[in-house]
């Protein structure tokens, strides 16, 4: 390398190392390799050179050029570091600072009994499940033993979507039941899910949404019992309406998916015409259960020789209103903030077993 070129050297490398930010970085770049840098102008020089100098220069020239671009790529790393270091120190929060009481927000009470339920069925091992609002007729009816004819399909009023080319119908779920379906089909047993979400039936009145919340379960083992159905949601409504001693009753019933079939009630008191949850005279119903039907669980593939379990299902608006004590179910939809402001939520007031359901 030619004395020329070695000062050269020392005055770029210096260069590059004086850069003290990235912009002052990208600037030497251009500089010296950039279209008019300080290299490319000496590379355009080379075609006046004798063949021999030429090639020793070129060689030389193309080596320079790799140091400089790699000292600039070094540069461009310790400058990177250095600002992430800088903003780490700069940006860095308090966790463990107390909450701003100000907090003006409130989760509406269907995603509060959302988090409820999850925390109290997650303590008893289920996990959460999802699938699609809209679904096709054998996910919502079909594989849940309800027959075309079956006057179920009547009864909930479904919507159902204009017929796709393949001849399908889709529908907007009637209830989470095809949740279960899905993960039947895609999950080895045991199973142990909840599915909470969007339901749609054409029904509207005071006690009635054409949008409502419904959580169903499912328990899927090689020995799950109607009792250990009982257990898990007497457990449930005395956890859910914190009344440790609350009477719970079994009433038999029909649903085409389960057998035997039930339904629940618990007990509560009527007298002066308020309703007080716990000892009473009186029963309320709140949730339907059962075993899985064999045919539901052939259509999903599991062998009903060797597995079975229970399922059950409640509406969340309704067990809402019932603990809380809101009165008309239309008001859940109204995005009224004077009736957030009464019946919702503080934000951080996340429901656990330990910490508390509600207040
Ligand atoms: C599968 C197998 C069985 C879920 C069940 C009920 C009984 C029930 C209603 C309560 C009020 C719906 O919101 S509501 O209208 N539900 O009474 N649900 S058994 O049974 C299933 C579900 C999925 C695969």
């Amino acid at each position: 390398m030619s004395d020329d070129l070695k000062g050269l050297r020392r005055e770029l490398l210096a260069g590059v190392s004086a850069a003290s930010d990235l912009a002052g970085l990208e600037q030497v770049r251009v500089d010296v390799l950039g279209r008019k840098g300080r290299i490319t102008d000496l590379m355009k020089g080379l075609g006046a050179l004798a063949p021999e100098a030429r090639r020793e220069q070129g060689q030389a020239l193309n080596r320079l050029k790799d140091e400089v671009a790699g000292a600039i790529e070094g540069r461009k790393a310790e400058l990177g570091r250095a600002e992430l270091d800088r903003r780490l120190a700069s940006e860095r929060i308090d966790v463990t600072l107390p909450v701003r009481p100000e907090t003006e927000g409130r989760i509406h009470p269907v995603s509060q009994t959302i988090d409820e339920l999850v925390a109290i069925f997650g303590a008893m091992g289920f996990s959460v499940a999802e699938g699609p609002d809209i679904e096709d007729d054998w996910y919502n009816f079909g594989a849940l033993n309800i027959p075309p004819e079956h006057p179920a399909r009547q009864e909930m009023d479904t919507f159902y979507l204009d017929t796709e080319v393949d001849g399908r119908r889709p529908v907007l779920r009637t209830h989470t039941s095809p949740v279960q379906i899905r993960t039947m089909q895609n999950v080895k047993p045991p199973i142990r899910i909840i599915a909470p979400g969007r339901t749609y039936r054409s029904d509207s009145d005071a006690t009635h949404s054409p949008m409502f919340h419904q959580v169903e379960g499912l328990a899927i083992g090689e020995k799950i019992h109607m009792g250990h159905l009982k257990g898990c949601l007497i457990e449930f409504c005395r956890a859910f309406f914190d009344v440790a001693d609350l009477p719970v009753r079994f009433r038999a019933s029909y649903f085409p998916f389960v057998e035997p079939g039930a339904e629940v009630d618990i007990g509560c008191s009527r007298a002066g015409g308020e309703l007080k949850i716990g000892a009473g005279g009186d029963w309320l119903e709140i949730l339907g259960c059962g075993m899985v039907h064999p045919k539901v669980l052939a259509n999903c593939g599991i062998d009903p020789e060797r597995w079975q379990g229970f399922a059950f299902g409640m509406g969340i608006e309704r067990i809402a209103m019932l603990k809380y004590g809101i009165p008309d179910l239309r008001t859940f939809y109204e995005s009224d903030m004077r009736w957030l402001r009464h019946y919702g939520f503080a934000p951080l007031d996340v429901p656990s077993l330990t910490g508390g359901l509600a207040r």
